[in-house]
């Protein structure tokens, strides 16, 4: 049957007629013909396997997605059009899997595209969390986090009908498999994310997150990221992960036996991608497997070590994992003595304990047992891999300088182009030709085009369509309304202290006292951020607090709110983001220089054509460094003076109050009467206390810097033709960031997998 007499044949065995079908119906529908249009498509093969674990996928919604991959979106259009509705339409009845946190999630979620769409032989390792990371409700001026379930009797989730056993201490716990099929882009390839779920799991809580931590046969996968404020929750992460990598460990054993590959050859046949520190402890669990199979621990360790590699997401010490021995030991008490003994032989090359596995407190850490027992350790973009291997992890460096190298970040086009901005893609397509879909550094042939003036008029006329296009769906889902010809300026990113929303909020109170003074912008700025805060990052929700009260203060105030708009976007995830960057004039990159291990949303922003306004941090070095300074703006401390006030502890925030008119202004605003008619003492304190004595961040040596910079930028909006000339050279530069270029390294220098493509 040809895919639109699969989509009737779902729609008439219900009896739907199709004109009155309802979205979901439609939405179901379309994603049934698209299943049995990726059974018909084959899996990749090769005489080598990976199996990328990772703890999350943020893998957005796929409809449009697979759509695009196997060729049947304008077939798609056509059918839905021919009965009066719109794919966009359609499309909004699918639920988002919240699968993922942010970047390291998403960036997984890119990774899977680009691996089947260069036709390499890989699938994903996860979990099935029922009810995602959370949704967020802005209501009262607080985030408050709900369950966001996702799934429905019609999902992408295929049950496989493969159940492993996973010994916990407190009994056997029953690991079911569901695959969610990824197609590759127009290769007839298609791979496979497998998640592991329980058999019997709980329903929703009915109201908010809270569940029962200690019921792990049926809460184990409840949701991503439990709260790991008490014990009991950072047992049950424990849990999961052992969980998630004692059934993909069985998996990969299982497909060797399958494919009669010989376990003690095993590192000839497969490469175990470690994404974080999340899924650690495969290490142990493979090497235990093995042995159980009759392979020797000798060589049960080589073919880890062989096949492993690891990539490290954050300096950040709070991010890196360490477990405490005992918490092992009443989770899998059977890795306690692989474990101890991965760490003698780490002892055995190295006397320093700064680098053992097990530490004096009997504390397992996760990213040393990586290093130690991985081939291969990468850092995510040039500069975080330079501080990896110059601070971070000198003395692993020192002694395994080979296993270091970089994989800068990148982010699939498919979706963050050609999906989220299909009228960009278009005028892309008929100014260069089509090839840059299967190539994105074919983007920079745009540059034979900055002089077309009936093309730079396409680019203009396109943003501005995006930004009604945003200004249309946050009316309709939010009731928020947006000046329409105000510079978009957006700051969308998980709510960290070190990426700094409190600095541009900042910027907002400085530009809200400098209208009151009488300076009328020459034009209107509407800055829009999105962000969720884990629940138990108080100041991080004190800073959305802060937000929704300068939006509200800004709002009520008739002098400024001509000229001045501030939106925090409810429940940031990857479909809002598709509406948000299209949208983007500047895309805010203003984290403490060194913190931001790469950024992704930079090269989405990027490849959607706003400028960068931000700090030499993460991958925003290279972005600046392929545009010119001239086509970004960066302000701010360098990573080397921010590395070394730290090792000085020369930093402190009280001079900068003291000593600066402007600064004692800004951050005694927080706690000024208007801001306090409007919010919460107790929040607006602790922010304003926390600026004062710590900090942590370095947000005031950067405060004057970051003010006249944006200035400048939003000076130069008002010169549209260099502004244009701008985003051209930044499309056209963001081809380098394509996640088929960051896979093709990993593949070239750590997986070595061979590439396998079907007549499409
Ligand atoms: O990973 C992204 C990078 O682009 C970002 O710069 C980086 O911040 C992000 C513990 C993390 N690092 N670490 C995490 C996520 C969940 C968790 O439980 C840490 N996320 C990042 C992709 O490389």
């Amino acid at each position: 049957m040809t895919f639109e007499e699969n989509v009737r044949e779902y729609l008439h065995t219900r009896s739907i007629e199709p004109t009155s079908a309802s979205a979901h119906d439609l939405m179901c529908a379309l994603m049934s013909a698209l299943c049995s249009e990726q059974d018909a498509a084959g899996a990749t093969r090769g005489s080598r396997k990976l199996y990328y674990f990772s703890a999350e996928f943020l893998i957005g919604r796929l409809l449009r997605a697979n759509l695009i991959n196997l060729d049947l979106l304008d077939r798609a259009q056509d059918l839905l059009q021919s009965w009066g509705t719109s794919l966009s339409e359609v499309e909004d009845a699918e639920p988002e899997p919240s699968l993922g946190n942010g970047g390291l999630g998403r960036l997984a979620a890119c990774f899977m595209d680009s691996i089947a769409s260069l036709g390499l032989n890989g699938c994903g390792v996860g979990l099935n969390y029922h009810y995602g990371l959370f949704h967020q409700n802005l209501s009262e001026g607080y985030q408050q986090e709900e369950p966001n379930p996702w799934i429905e009797d019609t999902s992408w989730l295929r049950d496989e009908h493969t159940t492993f056993t996973v010994p916990f201490a407190c009994g056997d716990v029953v690991a079911k498999l569901y695959d969610i099929e990824l197609p590759g882009y127009h290769n007839g390839v298609v791979n496979r994310l497998h998640l592991f779920d329980v058999e019997n799991p709980a329903p929703a809580p009915t109201s908010g997150i809270s569940f029962d931590k200690n019921d792990i046969q049926h809460c184990l996968t409840s949701f991503l990221y439990p709260d790991d404020s008490d014990e009991a929750g950072r047992l049950l992460r424990v849990y999961q992960e052992y969980f998630m990598v004692c059934a993909g460990a069985q998996l990969i054993i299982a497909d060797a036996q399958q494919a009669g590959w010989q376990l003690d050859r095993l590192d000839d046949h497969i490469a175990v991608h470690i994404n974080d520190t999340h899924p650690s402890m495969i290490i142990p669990e493979l090497v235990r497997q093995l042995t159980l199979h009759g392979v020797s621990q000798d060589r049960a360790c080589e073919i880890v070590e062989n096949a492993c590699a690891y990539t490290n997401h954050t300096i950040l010490s709070e991010a890196l994992e360490t477990w405490n021995m005992s918490s092992i030991e009443r989770v899998a008490p059977q890795l306690v003595d692989v474990i101890t003994n991965l760490d003698e032989r780490a002892k055995a090359r190295t006397s320093d304990p700064a680098l053992a596995i097990i530490d004096r407190d009997n504390r397992v850490h996760m990213a040393h047992m990586d290093v130690h027992f991985s081939r291969s350790v990468n850092g995510v973009a040039k500069l975080h891999t330079d501080i990896l291997k110059n601070s971070e992890m000198n003395g692993f460096y020192n002694i395994y300088p080979d296993k270091f190298n970089n994989k800068t970040n990148g982010i699939t086009f498919r979706r963050w182009l050609m999906g989220c901005n299909p009228m960009l893609a278009a005028a892309i397509s008929d100014a260069i030709g089509e090839s840059w879909k299967d190539d994105a550094s074919h983007l920079i042939d745009l540059l034979k085009h900055i002089d077309d003036a009936a093309f730079r008029q396409k680019l203009d006329s396109i943003k501005a369509q995006n930004k009604h296009r945003l200004a249309d769906w946050l009316q309709k889902t939010q009731g928020i309304t947006l000046n329409r010809d105000a510079i978009f300026d957006v700051q969308i990113k998980r709510l960290h202290q070190y990426k700094r929303q409190q600095l541009n909020a900042m910027y907002a109170m400085w530009k809200y006292l400098d209208i009151k003074k009488g300076h009328i912008p020459a034009r209107p700025l509407v800055m829009i951020f999105a962000a969720k805060a884990a629940p138990a990052y108080t100041l991080a929700k004190d800073i959305i607090h802060m937000l929704l009260c300068l939006s509200k203060l800004i709002e009520q105030d008739e002098q400024v709110r001509p000229y001045l708009q501030l939106v925090m976007v409810e429940n940031y995830n990857v479909t809002a983001a598709e509406h948000l960057i299209p949208a983007a004039n500047i895309s805010e990159q203003i984290s403490l220089a060194s913190k931001e291990a790469s950024g992704t949303g930079n090269m989405k922003m990027m490849a959607n054509g706003a400028l960068t306004l931000g700090t030499m941090d993460g991958a925003n070095v290279e972005i600046v460094n392929l545009v010119g300074k001239d086509n970004a703006y960066i302000f701010g401390k360098t990573s080397q003076e921010v590395i070394d006030a730290y090792k000085n502890e020369s930093y402190h925030p009280w001079d900068y109050w003291k000593s600066d008119a402007m600064i004692r202004e800004l951050i005694d605003f927080i706690i000024s009467p208007s801001m306090l008619a409007i919010g919460s003492s107790e929040s607006l304190g602790r922010v304003y206390q926390d600026l004062l004595s710590h900090d942590w961040f370095m947000t005031l040596p950067d405060v004057a810097d970051y003010i006249s910079t944006k200035e400048r930028c939003l000076a130069d909006f008002e010169n549209r033709d260099a502004w244009i000339t701008k985003t051209i050279i930044n499309i056209a530069h963001s081809g380098y960031f394509s996640s088929d270029r960051t896979i093709s390294e990993y593949n070239r220098d750590i997986w070595h997998l061979d590439a396998t493509t079907h007549e499409a």
